[in-house]
């Protein structure tokens, strides 16, 4: 068969399994990433698992999320994380040298490779041909411990991209429309692989703007080529020695393929409260803007804030509105310093943040009540940026920039000639905020502050399940609804406990008390139940109280496998309409469970509270059965490393 990317790097890294659709693998992971937000319960896990050595290649741990510190929390937290780096010969990135996603394309992603990070925009690195995939801290942990990660061989989706951009279109507006065809649910169970000519005309941080929200697409992983722009890249990084080119075979084989026209694309915008709610700029005349955010892991490369500096130079931020620019990486801002282009953003009154995830994570710069905020990011999820009456729109850099002169979203269509740039020849070489194993402290000691307290891990399954349906929810149910994150709540990442008074807050106040009051019990959930981020705390805090099954339409990627990890059944209907008969409050029991699911049956479950029973299923593996049997996936690792390491 004549292969496309994915399926090439997936046999060279092909540890266990057959290499055909929908069958279970398990692949050797040559990098790791963690950030800090689950980078602690990761590093956590590694240490219950009593490992001496790592198994990767090189894994990374950056500290980007919360850099605010406003308590002790965090400082402890990142002390934690670069005492067990040190320990274990992780290289460890300093508070402002960037966000992960952005300093790994510079620092070490490889074409060809493969990455596997605690964060769900790990997808980023596809920009430069690595297959590179999000999930959930656990599956981090036990690649460092064993070298290897296990997935459903995905299907694969080829965009073949023709033409090119027109003047004031950019990657953002790639990804958007792609976003608007295909929503938060198209890219499920798929790696996206992009060919076609139209590839060309995008520089290596455009192609990374497009695989990086591949994960709002849902999709397990996003790949471009790896080409002569790649090469140039990596050139300019100093890693010439990491190029190898990777291509797809002619006529290459693929599960479905969409065609793109570059030169269609019109600059788009992803309306609140979904990166799928896109529309053209051109429908929304006279928004008047009160804020403008303009970084995070999707748009602060060199290239972009260049454009940015140039549209600000000799101009002046309107009075209404705040502008806040974060810088993907250290070299990225000391580029801009050296060049002049942060003195031509100070001069127009930006407000310059620290280079980190900030406010895209709801880390401070809370737009105003009924706030309208333009940012160049990749969520606009209800409430993720702090306020939850504020309407964010999601878009390129340079409409952010355009529109933060103009004081209302700025349509750029008709602006004629725009502002090109080029990626550099070179980049800064500065690794200063870096500490590599051999630069560091090889203390063995691993400091814990007052606030990591223990995270809780199931027992094994037993026979009979019964509970009380303590939450019904409707579809795209994200995990920033089920664990909040923002300023309150981010420095409690390892503080499971604290956590869970806030579980759902945004949707049910009560769900703490109510779980208190039912001792746990079952979540009913609709279509794509978990899209969003991969904090495995989504799973772990329902754990903590007590939530032993989720019953949904579907579930969305990570977070399936995070329940499963975490030793909780994600339980699929097999008629999505007998959701509709199931009320909060309604008793449930399942009888029997351990071998309806070893015998991969159809499930039932009682309704006791109505008299009436239905039926669902659960899609998974073997292997995810025997994890959801031993009450977890670090049971079950605990029980089998030995034997995975030693193959
Ligand atoms: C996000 O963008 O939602 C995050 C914050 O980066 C998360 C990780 C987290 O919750 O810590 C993600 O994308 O996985
Ligand atoms: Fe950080 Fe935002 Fe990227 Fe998540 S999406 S890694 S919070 S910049």
């Amino acid at each position: 068969m004549k292969k496309n990317i994915t399926y090439k790097i997936l046999e060279n890294h092909l540890v266990r399994g057959e290499l055909t659709s929908d069958a279970e693998i398990g692949i050797k992971i040559d990098q790791t990433l963690t950030q800090d937000s689950t980078g602690t319960m990761v590093y956590l896990q590694l240490e219950a698992m009593g490992v001496t050595e790592i198994k990767t290649q090189l894994s990374v741990a950056y500290i980007d999320h919360n850099t605010l510190q406003t308590g002790f929390e965090n400082a402890d937290d990142h002390e934690f994380i670069k005492s067990v780096a040190a320990k274990y010969g992780i290289v460890y990135s300093k508070p402002g040298n960037g966000i992960c996603h952005q300093l790994h394309l510079e620092n070490f992603a490889n074409p060809g490779g493969t990455l596997i990070g605690s964060d769900s925009h790990t997808p980023t690195a596809g920009g430069m041909g690595m297959l590179s995939i999000g999930t959930g801290g656990l599956d981090v942990a036990i690649a460092m411990a064993s070298g290897e990660y296990h997935l459903k061989v995905p299907k694969v989706l080829n965009i073949y991209l023709t033409g090119a951009l027109s003047p004031w279109v950019s990657a953002k507006d790639v990804i958007l429309y792609i976003l608007k065809k295909l929503t938060v649910k198209g890219g499920i169970g798929k790696v996206i692989e992009y060919s076609g000519e139209g590839v060309h005309c995008l520089s290596l941080t455009d192609r990374a703007t497009i695989t990086n929200m591949g994960a709002e697409l849902g999709a397990t992983s996003s790949i471009f080529p790896s080409d002569s722009i790649t090469k140039q890249y990596l050139i300019a990084q100093g890693r010439e020695e990491d190029w190898v080119e990777i291509k797809a075979d002619d006529d290459a084989f693929y599960d479905e393929t969409i065609t793109i026209n570059l030169s269609n694309i019109s600059p788009m915008v992803a309306k609140p409260h979904s990166p799928d709610n896109v529309d053209f700029i051109s429908t929304l005349p006279n928004l008047k803007v009160d804020q403008v955010l303009i970084g995070s892991c999707t748009n602060s490369s060199y290239k972009d804030l260049m454009k940015v500096a140039a549209i600000l130079k000799g101009k002046k931020v309107h009075p209404d509105i705040s502008l806040g620019i974060s810088p993907g990486s250290s070299n990225i801002l000391k580029m801009l310093a050296d060049n002049g282009a942060l003195g031509d953003m100070i001069s127009a009154g930006a407000r310059i943040l620290e280079c980190s995830c900030g406010p895209c994570i709801g880390m401070g710069q809370a737009p105003q009540s009924n706030g309208i905020s333009l940012r160049t990011f990749n969520r606009n999820f209800c409430g993720r940026s702090g306020t939850k009456n504020a309407d964010i729109y999601l878009l390129s850099p340079e409409v952010a920039a355009l529109s933060a002169i103009n004081g209302y979203l700025v349509d750029p269509s008709s602006l004629g000639e725009e502002i090109l740039i080029d990626e550099p020849a070179y980049f800064p070489k500065d690794k200063n905020y870096f500490i590599f194993p051999e630069d560091g402290n090889k203390t063995l000691e691993v400091k814990m502050g007052p606030n990591i307290k223990p995270f809780p891990i199931n027992t094994e399954l037993i026979d009979l399940l019964k509970g009380t349906v303590v939450l019904k929810t409707l579809d795209n149910i994200t995990t920033d609804d089920i664990m909040p994150s923002n300023a309150k709540l981010l420095p409690y990442r390892s503080n499971i406990p604290y956590l869970s008074i806030f579980c759902f807050n945004t949707i049910d106040e009560h769900f703490e008390n109510k779980c208190q009051m039912y001792k746990g019990g079952f979540i009913i959930g609709g279509d794509n139940y978990g899209q969003g981020s991969s904090r495995e705390h989504a799973a772990l805090v329902p754990l903590y109280l007590g939530i032993k099954g989720v019953i949904a339409k579907s579930f969305a990627r990570i977070h399936k496998a995070n329940l499963i990890n975490s030793g909780i059944l994600p339980l699929e209907f097999v008629n999505p309409t007998d959701y509709e008969l199931i009320d909060e409050t309604d008793e449930l029991k399942i009888d029997n469970i351990i071998n309806q699911l070893k015998n991969k049956k159809d499930i039932t479950i009682n309704n006791l509270s109505k008299g009436t029973s239905f039926t669902v299923k659960f899609i998974g593996s073997n292997r995810d059965i025997e994890i959801l049997l031993y009450g977890g996936y670090l049971n079950y690792t605990k029980t089998n490393l030995e034997g995975l390491r030693n193959e």
